[in-house]
């Protein structure tokens, strides 16, 4: 079998051991990081909640899911974050209040670490204060929220709201992503940007930086 497909199918199996080992050989056999990743990991989680969805799993199969996904960015966090570098700006970073999904945020902040930027990750159910507070404290350019559940959604805009009230929201630029979210729902709620994908939200904050520069 093609290793991203064993790597795939032994993360739908949960089996962690397997897939870090895997993922291990598949670097040295000078397989793309981004092919192990999209193909390999993000593809096998793809199947996870299609089955999950279909009710063909139940959540503790969707957990082991998700730790032998971790196994496997374990091992390529290294390759796309490169120490030492200067950070070209600060993001903070954060799934909504309400949502444990914390898989695709993680990516993301990879994502953005790897592009030369600091990341201050606040975890997952992160309240809208302790975004805005963050950010004003930290002097940083960008609030990135994910959410992963419709109904955790429109506390996005909270946070929004907030950096408004604060007159904030020029200086400090928004970005939000996760499985639910669109171009129009991050409009309607007034964010800056949305991330549709960890490369595409490095992009979009590399805009944002770059706009509020030119200000
Ligand atoms: Co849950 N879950 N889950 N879950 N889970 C979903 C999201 C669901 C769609 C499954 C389904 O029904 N098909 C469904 C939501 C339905 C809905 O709201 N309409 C669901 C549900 C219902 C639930 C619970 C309510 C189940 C229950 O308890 N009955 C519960 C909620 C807990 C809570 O949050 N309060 C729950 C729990 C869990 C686990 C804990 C078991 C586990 C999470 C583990 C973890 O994250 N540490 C889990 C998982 C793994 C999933 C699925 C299967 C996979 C999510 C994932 O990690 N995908 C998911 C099904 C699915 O999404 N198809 C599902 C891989 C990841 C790489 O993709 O997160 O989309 P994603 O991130 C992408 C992009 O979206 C984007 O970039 C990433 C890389 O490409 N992106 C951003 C993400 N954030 C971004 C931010 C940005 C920019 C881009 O800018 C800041």
């Amino acid at each position: 079998m093609d290793i991203l497909k064993e790597i795939s199918v032994r993360l739908q199996q949960g089996d962690d051991e397997r897939v870090c080992e895997l993922t291990r050989q598949a670097v040295e056999k000078k397989v793309p990081p981004r092919a192990i990743l999209d193909e390999g990991l993000i593809g096998g989680m793809n199947i996870i909640g299609e089955r999950y969805k279909a009710h063909e799993i139940f959540l503790p199969q969707v957990l082991l899911a998700a730790k032998a996904m971790y196994a496997g960015t374990d091992v390529l966090r290294p390759l796309f974050v490169k120490e030492g570098m200067p950070a070209i700006g600060k993001v903070v970073i954060g799934s909504v209040q309400g949502d444990l999904h914390d898989i695709g945020k993680n990516l993301v902040g990879i994502m953005l670490k790897g592009a030369g930027f600091e990341v201050i990750d606040l975890g997952n159910d992160v309240p809208p204060e302790r975004f805005v507070e963050t950010a004003e404290k930290e002097d940083a350019a960008v609030i990135g929220i994910s959410a992963l559940l419709t109904t955790t959604m429109p506390v996005m805009k909270r946070t929004v709201d907030l950096l408004e009230e604060k007159g904030l929201r020029t200086k400090i630029r928004t970005i939000i992503g996760g499985a639910p979210i669109s171009e129009e729902f991050a409009k309607q709620i007034g964010a800056d940007a949305y991330g549709y994908d960890s490369t595409n939200a490095v992009e979009s904050v590399k805009r944002l930086i770059m706009a509020n520069e030119s200000d």
